[in-house]
């Protein structure tokens, strides 16, 4: 599958205040705005359109979009953030899905976020986590299925955000796992690769077209990737990570 656009946002200012389960520090906007460019202009690389939107000071968690949307070939489906700070930012994005899609639906009841959802070529897997619930589940799997797409509810292992803070999809078959999320036996039938022990941090990856973008700082599980005969770029993520979010969360890719 090849991607033709992704939509991005800005970090604002209000970024020092994103939502973080531990404390480890204050955001740093310019350090944060330098790695964006870097992520936003290797989406770019592999010939894709990149929709930059503009930042939203009332929303700090605004530059993770990925939670705001599931965007599939045939259409897009608003999510409904399971954080109160966070709801609105959905609102502020159906417009841009709206310009960009034939058919947009949304999920009015329930809470999902768009990083507990994992799409593979023949499944919808989603996490329940402290964001979302069955209620949100249950749409979801309503919405899509007029697409033709089966939901698979999963868990997201506790302690941890999102179900895609601990996997991505690296091609049709193939997905990189932590090791504690693949032993809940949710990826059996699928090639699995492990972050490397103690790498856990860079299981939120994403390919896109050609190329694999990981956090950088993370040589293990790079060079497994390599072996495997991924082509990999590691993009600065150290102050995305202080508000728990990798690369993922930064685009909605379609
Ligand atoms: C939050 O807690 O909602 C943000 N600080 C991080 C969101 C990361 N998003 C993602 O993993 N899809």
């Amino acid at each position: 599958f090849r991607f033709t656009h992704a939509i991005t946002r800005a970090p604002a200012p209000s970024i020092v205040d994103g939502l973080r389960a531990v404390d480890t520090g204050t955001p740093d906007l310019a350090v944060m705005q330098a790695h964006h460019a870097d992520y936003i202009a290797t989406l770019r690389e592999t010939g894709a359109t990149v929709v930059e939107l503009p930042a939203l000071p009332a929303y700090p968690d605004s530059v993770f979009v990925e939670d705001t949307a599931l965007c599939l070939p045939e259409g897009a489906v608003v999510m409904r953030p399971g954080a109160p700070s966070r709801l609105g930012e959905a609102a502020e994005m159906a417009p841009t899905l709206r310009a960009l899609y034939g058919e947009v639906v949304a999920i009015e009841s329930g809470h999902v976020e768009g990083g507990d959802i994992l799409t593979t070529e023949r499944e919808i897997l989603v996490g329940r986590s402290a964001r979302t619930d069955a209620d949100g589940v249950a749409e979801l799997a309503r919405l899509t299925a007029r697409w033709g797409y089966a939901v698979r509810e999963v868990e997201t292992p506790p302690g941890v955000l999102h179900f895609k803070t601990d996997c991505s999809l690296l091609d049709a078959e193939t997905i990189l796992t932590t090791e504690r999320l693949a032993a809940s036996g949710c990826f059996d039938g699928y090639k699995v690769i492990h972050t490397a022990e103690g790498e856990e941090a860079c299981a939120n990856t994403i390919r896109f077209n050609d190329l694999v973008l990981m956090p950088a700082g993370f040589p293990k599980t790079a060079e497994r990737l390599a072996a495997a005969g991924y082509d990999i770029r590691q993009i600065g993520n150290s102050e995305c990570a202080k508000l728990d979010g990798g690369m993922s969360c930064l685009s909605l890719r379609f």
